[in-house]
């Protein structure tokens, strides 16, 4: 069955093409920094975004038109796998990502949602076997379902709680199946809507034993993928425990998960939790946290969780630059947590989309390795700091200085050296320059 008959594979074209199903920028085969910029990117499509949503929103239903959407249950679940595969296919993408939900219908009982699962895994490992593309990561989603109202791993019902360990390790047999590169843990209900009902300890402590037991059952059954947390700060609920990379990474930090754990971070909930995705990449990579990207983008005009396609190139370049100095993502990898505007209803619609995405974050990728290439930022930064590698400012790094050292210092410092520009409009300039030229 082809879905998208009307759309040819697309390929790379140059800066130059007009044509819409062409890459401008991502040429996979592209050296860049030493690798080719299919090995930098490591694209993913989002199985919730692409495959399962329709474009309903809180003032109307689905407006999209899917080549799939005269099935219904289990033809449904198997339609949507073809479709995928056919997908990543025209747009030489070799990852995706689901959630449970997304690939299988929940039926009646956890033990038919299981059943449903398994037949659906049967059928995507076949055509992973055939096309070789794989699985980036999955995850349960544990925040859809009303039984997810109080939360999952942070619910006040028992019962609840067994039931999200019951998804976790189906999860986790089934990551290890497909041989998924990482698992990720995104708590959409893992946190408050108010403290006066709220025993805020138990509630993380719970959270903690979870990811304990997450790691526990993976190394039960051999499975060795990287774990990844996802923070966001809110939406759906007002707080969220996981809110940004530093808050998680305390968290990771606290119940003594940080050699299992690292991060996947998504633009959109920087953007909530008042930071630039650099800020999250950078705080991240600094505590050697940074695994993974879901790419997509907010409107600065829209409070809510808008889940764009990324067009933006400067935050792409920043975003590259973050990676690149980082080494890489590892098992990491670019999935476009994105979704089509619920006027962009067509098929085609897709495709396009994906295409801006691949081409932003392959601009971003050269601009980024050029400007650390020339090392544009690197030697400012260099003599921006230089002060601490000499005298007064090399004892504070080697530890040898102490208050009173550095008193008795300034006391007889008589003519204290003078601060500098910090140059940000020039840097800001010189980063456009780098954008707008080859
Ligand atoms: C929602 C999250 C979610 C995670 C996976 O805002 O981005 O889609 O990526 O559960
Ligand atoms: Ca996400
Ligand atoms: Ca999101």
């Amino acid at each position: 069955m082809a879905y998208f008959a009307n759309v040819e594979k697309v390929a790379y074209e140059g800066v130059q093409s007009k044509n819409p199903y062409a890459f401008k920028f991502y040429n996979p085969s592209q050296i860049v920094a030493g690798k080719t910029m299919e090995e930098h990117l490591r694209f993913g499509m989002a199985y919730w975004h692409t495959l399962v949503a329709g474009g309903s929103d809180p003032f109307g239903v689905e407006t999209a038109s899917r080549p799939w959407g005269s099935y219904t249950g289990m033809d449904l679940a198997k339609a949507r796998v073809e479709g995928l595969f056919e997908l990543m296919d025209k747009l030489s993408m070799p990852y995706f990502c689901f959630h449970d939900v997304d690939i299988a219908p929940e039926g009646d009982s956890l033990r038919e949602f299981y059943n449903n699962i398994d037949t659906i895994v049967d059928m995507i490992e076949q055509h992973m076997k055939q096309t070789g593309k794989k699985l980036l990561w999955n995850t349960a989603n544990m925040f859809s379902n009303p039984r997810f109202m109080h939360g999952a791993a942070s619910t006040c019902n028992a019962d609840v709680y067994a039931h999200a360990a019951a998804q976790i390790k189906k999860g986790l047999e089934v990551g290890k199946r497909l041989g998924a590169e990482n698992y990720v843990f995104w708590g959409g209900r893992e946190g408050y809507e108010t403290l006066l009902n709220t025993d805020y300890a138990l509630e993380q402590d719970n959270m903690g034993r979870m990811f304990h037991m997450a790691v526990d059952y993976a190394k039960e059954i051999g499975f060795d993928a990287q774990f990844l947390i996802e923070p966001k700060p809110k939406e759906p609920t007002k707080h969220q425990y996981d809110f940004d990379a530093a808050t998680a990474i305390s968290f990771l930090k606290k119940y003594d998960l940080t050699d299992h754990f690292k991060l996947n971070l998504e633009a959109n909930h920087a953007t909530l939790a008042g930071h630039t995705f650099q800020h999250e990449l950078r705080v991240a990579r600094t505590e050697g946290m940074l695994g993974s990207l879901d790419a997509n983008q907010g409107d600065m005009l829209i409070g809510w969780d808008t889940d764009e396609f990324p067009v933006d190139l400067y935050a792409a370049t920043t975003t590259m630059y973050e990676v690149l100095q980082n080494g890489g993502l590892g098992r990491g990898g670019i999935n476009f947590d994105a979704k089509v505007r619920r006027p962009s209803f067509t098929p085609e619609d897709l495709v396009i989309a994906h295409v801006a995405g691949m081409d932003t974050f392959a601009k971003g990728l050269t601009t980024a390795a050029r400007l650390l290439e020339d090392r544009v930022f690197e030697d400012f930064i260099d003599q921006r700091y230089s002060s601490f590698r000499e005298g007064v400012g090399a004892d504070v790094v080697s530890g040898k200085a102490t208050l009173s050292s550095l008193a008795e210092y300034a006391l007889n410092n008589e003519q204290p050296r003078q601060n500098e520009s910090g140059r940000e409009e020039l840097l800001k300039a010189t980063l456009n320059q780098y954008l707008v030229t080859e």
